[in-house]
């Protein structure tokens, strides 16, 4: 490790690269958006060779390279699709698009044999482990100090585990998703009203008032970090809509009230193509000025916000440089690939300095974080290598001490700090 007074300079370019890669490798990530869940919730938290081969990116990939009929794919058992996936990707083609070389990476990082193309054996490394063994491999070999989940109060398999007062391991801290509220406002309604919340679809003020109290009941049950939507390419702010008044009478109150950020996931075209299920989601250019005018109308609240559509990146960068209450994160879902987070990382150092989050992972099989964050962190650190070396070319010179600073922010701290903010 280097000595923390190491001082570099324009002459020493190349130690303070290697030593960038260094400090981003051994600096511990906490991933603040994920789909794996805590050990509590047993079968909802995926592992394993077959979870990772029929991962969603590989389906839309495989359904693609064989032409399969959608609902012959999915008749199949997940083992089936798993072999045909395998077979169809990685046997027949060269796997080398970023979700294909991610299960490599992954097989890699768990030290077997990648060049064997051993289906069988990959299988039985995973048979032999207990979960509980799995994810302290898994959170060691990726230096992954905690987790954000998404927790959604309406999902039938999860609520249960909340209401029940389960322990939760403390690597894994929640996140509260609010989808059917701001997306079906109608079926949320309905929900509601089961659960004993007073409302109705006209969302008069006992309705508002009531979802207020959803609200805070599950901030307090989960302990979220922060409450989170994915919003379609449409979104729009202010309009004249259940969603924005949702947003404007609970959504905002409760997260000013209770201290947490409101994030939201912007661009996603539902079901572009049905058949293929959660693999046929797409991705259109949205309004980047939603975010603006909200960040405007309310300076006292925080947001944390990442876009999905390319597009909208240099808008979104542009939008955080003027509103400090607007936290950018990661290059999500169809933009979580090397040359799209490299562009996109360059250009928030660029504009934002130290100031954002570069990476989440969106893991939703808990072994994908091993090979998101291998790839991740290459490509953040040779990027803040590149503007490191710029400085140096001008005659500043840098301490151990400052990039081990820059690089924990980057790698965690900044939502920490973010979240700690009046
Ligand atoms: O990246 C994904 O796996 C997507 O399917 C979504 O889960 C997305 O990240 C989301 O949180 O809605
Ligand atoms: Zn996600």
């Amino acid at each position: 490790m280097t000595d923390s007074e190491t001082l570099f300079s324009r002459d020493t370019l190349d130690e303070m690269r290697a030593a960038v890669h260094e400090t981003v490798d051994r600096t511990p990530v906490t991933d603040i958006h994920t789909h794996v869940y805590a050990p509590a919730f047993g079968g909802l938290l995926l592992w394993g060779m077959d979870e990772l081969l029929t991962y969603h990116y590989l389906i839309a990939e495989v359904i693609r390279a064989s032409r399969i009929e959608p609902a012959a794919f999915f008749a199949q058992s997940k083992r089936e699709q798993a072999d045909f996936i395998w077979r169809t990707l990685f046997i027949e083609r060269s796997p080398y698009s970023e979700a294909c070389r991610g299960v490599l990476t992954v097989l890699d990082r768990l030290g077997l044999d990648v060049a064997s193309r051993d289906l069988a054996a990959y299988r039985d490394y995973f048979a032999r482990k207990s979960v509980e063994d799995y994810i302290n491999t898994v959170f060691e070999r990726t230096n992954l100090e905690s987790v954000v989940m998404t927790n959604d109060p309406f999902d039938d398999a999860e609520r249960p585990v909340w209401e029940a007062g389960a322990a939760m391991d403390k690597r894994f801290h929640a996140a509260l998703r609010i989808d059917p509220i701001l997306n079906d406002w109608t079926g949320a309604c309905a929900r509601l009203q089961g659960w004993g919340y007073n409302v109705d679809e006209r969302l008069s003020g006992t309705a508002l008032a009531e979802v207020r109290r959803f609200l805070t009941d599950w901030l307090q049950k989960t302990r979220a970090l922060y409450m989170a939507v994915s919003l379609p390419q449409d979104f729009a702010y202010p309009e004249n809509s259940a969603r924005a008044r949702l947003i404007d009478e609970c959504i905002i109150p409760v997260a000013k009230e209770q201290h947490v950020p409101f994030a939201m996931m912007i661009g996603v075209k539902r079901a572009m193509n049905p058949a293929l299920k959660l693999a046929g989601d797409g991705v259109a250019k949205s309004d980047a000025g939603a975010v603006e005018r909200l960040c405007a109308a309310y300076p006292d609240a925080k947001f944390m916000v990442t876009m999905l559509a390319r597009e909208n990146q240099h808008e979104l960068s542009i939008a955080a440089r003027k509103f400090p209450n607007l936290f950018l994160f990661g290059c999500w879902w169809f933009l979580n690939v090397p040359s799209l987070i490299e562009e996109m990382t360059r250009m928030r150092f660029e504009l934002l300095g130290t100031s954002v989050l570069p990476q989440h992972s969106d893991s939703r099989v808990l072994d994908q974080v091993l090979y998101k964050w291998s790839h991740s962190r290459a490509i953040i650190a040779r990027v803040l290598a590149d503007k490191y070396a710029d400085l140096l070319r001008t005659g500043w010179t840098l301490k151990q001490s400052e990039i081990d600073r820059d690089v924990a922010g980057l790698l965690g701290g900044n939502f920490w700090d973010f979240l700690k903010q009046a």
